[in-house]
């Protein structure tokens, strides 16, 4: 066949092939046609041997089909088409990182449904509380020795306690806020964020979680506020767990105790307690005559560390993933 045939039979070959190709042919096709033993280079090498009078026709043709293909292919590259109809969206991809509820929220979660079970409903206040509620109707007046206990971030100073803010340093205020829009029986478990102005070490935070509880009846006694404690720890903590409740004050309950777990050779306090004081209860607008009742704060935190034997507080506010992971 004579080599003006042969040239042109190449470029209708790459034409066909070029037509019914796909993208994933594109680098064969470039071979085929292009490629240093494709049969265009062989025709392209043979033009040089040819006489004079036909290599120079023969030589432009054959360079301009080899042009018109390497144009072929490159505008079949940039053909977007192509490349979409290979691509199946439908492919699972990197398997993506899950995350988790942090352990603080967990224990919470798990708390509300413990109380839920003994008939306790779940109340909130707001984090920025009045002077009125965080102290005064807790029987915590303003020369009181117990707020420099709490040392706390003050937000705003008005003309009384009404109108004076700060970030609550206990959920303890909730108790007043539920007893003044309720009547009893009272049942109530209040978790939530507080605050502190303090030092913060090992196993204290400025910012951490309590969880209140206040139940409030005729006839409830230190025997109920026992029960409860006990069923709670043992709950979280298991069957196992040494605990002790150790006399302690508080101006809002009389008497008060302390609950301490054993955690790491040492008591770790978990929680105040005791009877609510009348003056409290007469604040909520409770007749302290016909009822009485039980409250306690938790500090969340130090529970999740006795479960787990964490000996630092501070993880709980950090960004470590091998930490939280964990949980
Ligand atoms: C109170 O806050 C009382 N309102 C508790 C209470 C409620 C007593 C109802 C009686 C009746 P206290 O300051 O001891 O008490 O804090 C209670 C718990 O919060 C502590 O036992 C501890 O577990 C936790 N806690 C206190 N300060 C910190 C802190 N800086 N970081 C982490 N946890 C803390």
């Amino acid at each position: 066949m004579a080599l003006r045939d042969i040239l042109k039979e190449i470029l209708a070959a790459a034409e066909a092939d070029l037509k019914s190709a796909t993208f994933k042919d594109l680098e064969q096709l470039k071979i085929k046609y292009l490629g240093r033993k494709s049969a265009l280079s062989l025709a392209l090498r043979q033009i040089k041997d040819l006489p004079d009078d036909e290599r120079g026709p023969l030589g432009r043709l054959g360079n301009e089909i080899k042009q018109k293909i390497s144009a072929m292919l490159e505008q079949f590259a940039a053909g977007q088409d192509h490349i979409v109809d290979d691509l199946d969206f439908t492919i699972p991809g990197i398997e993506p990182l899950m995350g988790h509820l942090h352990p603080i929220t967990q224990t919470i979660g798990d708390l509300i449904d413990f109380f839920a079970g003994l008939g306790f409903s779940v109340a909130e206040g707001p984090e920025v509380e009045t002077e009125e509620y965080n102290f005064d109707l807790l029987n915590i007046p303003p020369d009181h020795p117990a707020r420099d206990m709490w040392d706390t971030f003050w937000v705003s100073r008005g003309k009384d306690s009404a109108h004076s803010t700060l970030l609550r340093t206990h959920t303890s205020p909730v108790q007043l806020r539920y007893m003044r829009e309720s009547k009893p029986p009272i049942r109530i478990i209040a978790p939530g964020r507080t605050f502190r102005y303090e030092a913060e070490d090992a196993t204290h935070s400025s910012v951490f979680y309590q969880l209140e509880g206040l139940m409030v009846d005729k006839g409830i006694t230190l025997g109920h506020l026992k029960a409860v404690i006990d069923a709670m720890v043992k709950h979280i903590l298991g069957d196992d767990v040494k605990t002790r409740l150790r006399p302690s004050y508080f101006p809002f309950t009389e008497p008060s105790f302390e609950v301490d777990v054993w955690f790491e050779g040492r008591w770790l306090e978990l929680m105040g307690c005791g009877m609510v004081n009348p003056k409290v209860l007469e604040n909520g607008g409770i007749d302290s005559s016909v009822y009485t009742g039980f409250a306690f704060g938790m500090g969340i935190e130090r529970i999740i560390m006795a479960k787990y034997k964490i000996t630092d507080i501070r993880n709980f506010y950090g960004t470590n993933f091998d930490f939280l992971k964990q949980f």
